[in-house]
């Protein structure tokens, strides 16, 4: 199903809002935190062994462009919520960036069985300018909730705006509902200034 008001393009248009971190794969670590019974972390290899999804799915930027059909492989953030044992308190996940990004989601889009914590574009690992090591991939949700060079998802009770939220984008970013902006008027300058290449 093509979503509402966006067009195809050929390739990604990359953003790094705050700049394209340095990343030393031996010392990163994914951290799961927050409202959950056993706070853990995981290194590159760790989670590589246990990818357990992959899928082909359009790539949508609430500015308007898609990439159709992109593969994703990754682990589901579901099964790493119950390896930390989530609180049913959890109301939001906060996704964590080495770069300072950040974003916001609903825990339920976040427990859906699609969403994953993707390492592989294409049958390849994530090269750094689309955030290596690892990103969150939603499919149903705009693409600023992709959140790259993730190391850190926070399960919360309480609402806190990310980086493009804060900015006035949606607390949700529902594709197909067309959830662009917390409130209407606002234009997308922002986000679209300065793509990396
Ligand atoms: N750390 C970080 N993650 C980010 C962004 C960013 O600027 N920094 N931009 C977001 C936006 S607005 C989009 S559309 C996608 C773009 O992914 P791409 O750069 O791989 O094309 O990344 C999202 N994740
Ligand atoms: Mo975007």
């Amino acid at each position: 199903m093509d979503p509402p008001n966006q067009h195809y393009v050929k390739k990604f248009i990359y953003y790094a809002a705050l700049g394209v971190p340095r990343v030393d794969i031996s010392s990163w670590r994914l951290r799961v935190s927050g409202l959950v019974e056993r706070p853990s972390e995981f290194t590159y290899e760790e989670l590589e062994r246990m990818i357990d999804t992959r899928y082909v799915r359009g790539f949508h930027c609430v500015t308007g462009w898609s990439v159709k059909d992109v593969e994703w492989e990754g682990v589901k953030i579901r099964r790493l919520a119950e390896l930390a044992g989530v609180s049913k308190e959890a109301k939001w996940v906060l996704f964590k960036s080495l770069d300072g990004y950040g974003s916001v989601v609903p825990i339920e889009d976040a427990l859906h069985e699609d969403s994953v914590i993707a390492l592989r574009i294409n049958g390849r690992r994530l090269e750094l300018k689309e955030g290596f090591p690892a990103r969150p991939i939603i499919p149903h949700l705009y693409a600023w909730k992709s959140a790259k060079w993730l190391t850190e998802i926070e399960f919360r009770k309480d609402y806190v705006d990310g980086f493009w939220e804060e900015r006035g984008y949606h607390e949700r970013g529902n594709v197909f509902l067309e959830e662009r902006f917390k409130n209407e008027g606002m234009s997308h300058e922002g986000m679209s200034r300065r793509p990396i290449l």
